[in-house]
């Protein structure tokens, strides 16, 4: 395995990625978990979900005492959300990437974000920003059962090489 990756091998990274209430709501769901595919991730779990402002708080707790912090547990509040967990190769850092700048108006053309949103409040998705980040959320978010290793049917003629 990974015979053409011997100096630098792959990393099998994981990270949360959840579409917010306003993603499901704009039907941005399939053109969003497009771009994880097309990237070559793998997806590791998947659900809808309404958030409980429990969850929210723990998901948050940097963010509690922010002024904005009302409007934020409204917001992902205000309908499900769609939560994933992704695995591949720096997935963490590269779906930062992918996502875009916190703050729309900051974010790059090609960037969830910037293709999909104007305001800070409606952002339309979050991605974990660390390792450490990455661990503590999918913990929060995903009973272990419901995260699959599984293997392409195609495997030892694509999967190997992407
Ligand atoms: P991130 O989502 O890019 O990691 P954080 O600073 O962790 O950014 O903020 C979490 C979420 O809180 C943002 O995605 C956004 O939905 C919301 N948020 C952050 N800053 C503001 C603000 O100034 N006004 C309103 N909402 C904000």
């Amino acid at each position: 395995a990974y015979r053409n990756f011997s100096s630098h091998p792959p990393e099998k990274e994981r990270t949360l990625i959840v579409v917010k209430p306003d993603g499901v709501q704009r039907r941005l769901v399939g053109r969003i978990v497009q771009r994880f595919e097309q990237r070559g991730f793998k997806l590791v779990g998947l659900k809808l979900l309404q958030v409980s402002e429990d969850l929210l708080a723990q998901h948050y707790q940097q963010l509690r005492s922010k002024p904005f912090y009302p409007d934020l547990v409204q917001y992902m509040t205000s309908g499900p959300v769609v939560v994933m967990a992704w695995e591949g190769h720096q997935v963490i850092q590269s779906s930062r990437k992918m996502v875009g700048h916190t703050n729309p108006a900051e974010a790059q053309a090609g960037t969830v974000r910037g293709d999909f949103s104007l305001h800070v409040s409606r952002n339309v998705v979050h991605a974990s920003d660390s390792p450490e980040g990455a661990l503590r959320e999918l913990q929060l978010w995903f009973q272990g059962q419901e995260l699959l290793n599984w293997d392409c049917v195609d495997q030892f003629i694509t999967c190997e090489d992407i």
